[in-house]
């Protein structure tokens, strides 16, 4: 047994495929078994078993690929063969297939495509299928040392750049998302985790805003919401600035969602299900009359090799805190026509309460 975490893929299959369709369609588990930090990957395929794994890789990845293999040291349970062509691929699998004698087959469902499901039946005769896509994520819901690490660190780039975004330039929304992008990378973050959203204005009343050339005015909120990945891991932070000079409703919007924080957060430790965390912050936003029912999403969710990677805080959500859970704390309270304050922190679940992982400034409205 390589690892007794992947233990409960294997109750009902010997077998699981994972696979590597082109961009965009990489499956986080390849990252999650490979802990590969070098390489694409597109078009990579491995066949899992409790004992091992078999890696297809194409010539183009080879060498990467079987360099990260050798470093950890994993040469004697994982075997790689390298392909060519398409052709190529095609019959090694097939190979491989009939000599292991696959009939059964565990697939991740959210990300195999159709036609590969296809091929799976009519050119290699899989006799079926099951589909273990759920196990995956409950798998990656909680993390190990090594990723926590990695996550931390990706927590921390974004926590600094937090820092220096009162002194960028206040263009435009797309200009602001460009130089937290370029100082996430100045920071050693290899990509964002998402396309960065910057939303000035009435703009911040909609959590998802995709961030335009509009022009940043004064007297206005500025709701920035980004993260980092290292090493194929994800942070996700927002903080809510001022343009100019706040009026007493923003300050109080501001001061709601802080507050609503700081009582999601009192809460949060094993054992307790993520339903009453997201009631802690929804109770304080909902006992001001005017900010009432404007809290228009989940207090949070799962973090880590995807930015949503499962798991959440949420009416809708059952999930039993754990240890080693890494998870985003992010009430807001969104007045269309406007404007929105969201403060977003990434949190990993400890033996006895939480570590908070994006130490950046928030215990006031900054004006910039
Ligand atoms: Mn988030």
């Amino acid at each position: 047994m390589f690892e007794d975490r992947y233990k409960p893929l294997f109750e009902d299959t010997e077998y699981v495929l994972i696979w590597n369709a082109g961009m965009p369609i990489l499956d986080p588990n390849f990252f999650l078994i490979t802990q590969f930090t070098s390489g694409v990957h597109e078009g990579s395929k491995i066949i899992l078993r409790s004992d091992g794994w078999t890696l297809f890789t194409s010539r183009l990845e080879y060498d990467v690929a079987r360099r990260q293999v050798e470093e950890k040291g994993w040469l004697d349970h994982v075997e790689i063969i390298v392909y060519s062509s398409k052709k190529e691929f095609e019959e090694q699998f097939k190979q491989k297939v009939s000599e292991l004698g696959i009939e059964l087959l565990g697939i991740n469902g959210n990300l195999l495509p159709w036609n590969v499901a296809t091929d799976l039946k009519e050119k290699y005769g899989i006799k079926q299928f099951i589909d273990v896509a759920e196990k995956w994520t409950e798998i990656r819901l909680i993390k190990t040392p090594e990723e926590i690490a990695r996550i931390r660190k990706a927590c921390e780039i974004a926590a600094k750049v937090a820092e220096e975004i009162p002194s960028m330039e206040l263009n435009t929304e797309l200009g602001v998302a460009a130089q937290v992008e370029f100082a996430m990378k100045m920071k050693g973050a290899s990509r964002q985790s998402f396309d960065t959203i910057v939303a000035a204005g009435a703009n911040s009343a909609d959590p998802h805003h995709g961030s335009s050339s509009r022009k940043i005015k004064t007297n206005e909120f500025l709701l920035i919401d980004f993260g980092a990945v290292y090493e194929n891991y994800c942070s996700d932070v927002t903080r809510t600035y001022f343009v100019g000079r706040s009026n007493a409703k923003d300050k109080k919007m501001y001061e709601t969602v802080l507050k609503a924080q700081e009582a999601a957060l009192e809460v949060i430790q094993p054992g307790v299900n993520g339903k009453e965390v997201d009631k802690a912050a929804r109770d304080v936003i909902d006992s001001i009359p005017e900010f009432k029912d404007r809290f228009i999403h989940g207090l949070g969710h799962g973090l880590g090799l995807l930015v949503h990677d499962g798991g959440g805080l949420s009416p809708h959500v059952d999930l039993e805190l754990k240890e080693g859970m890494v998870l985003t704390v992010e009430p807001g309270v969104y007045l269309q026509g406007y404007g929105g304050v969201r403060i977003e922190d990434d949190i990993v679940v400890t033996k006895k309460g939480y570590e908070l992982l994006t130490p950046a400034s928030k215990d006031e409205l900054i004006s910039i």
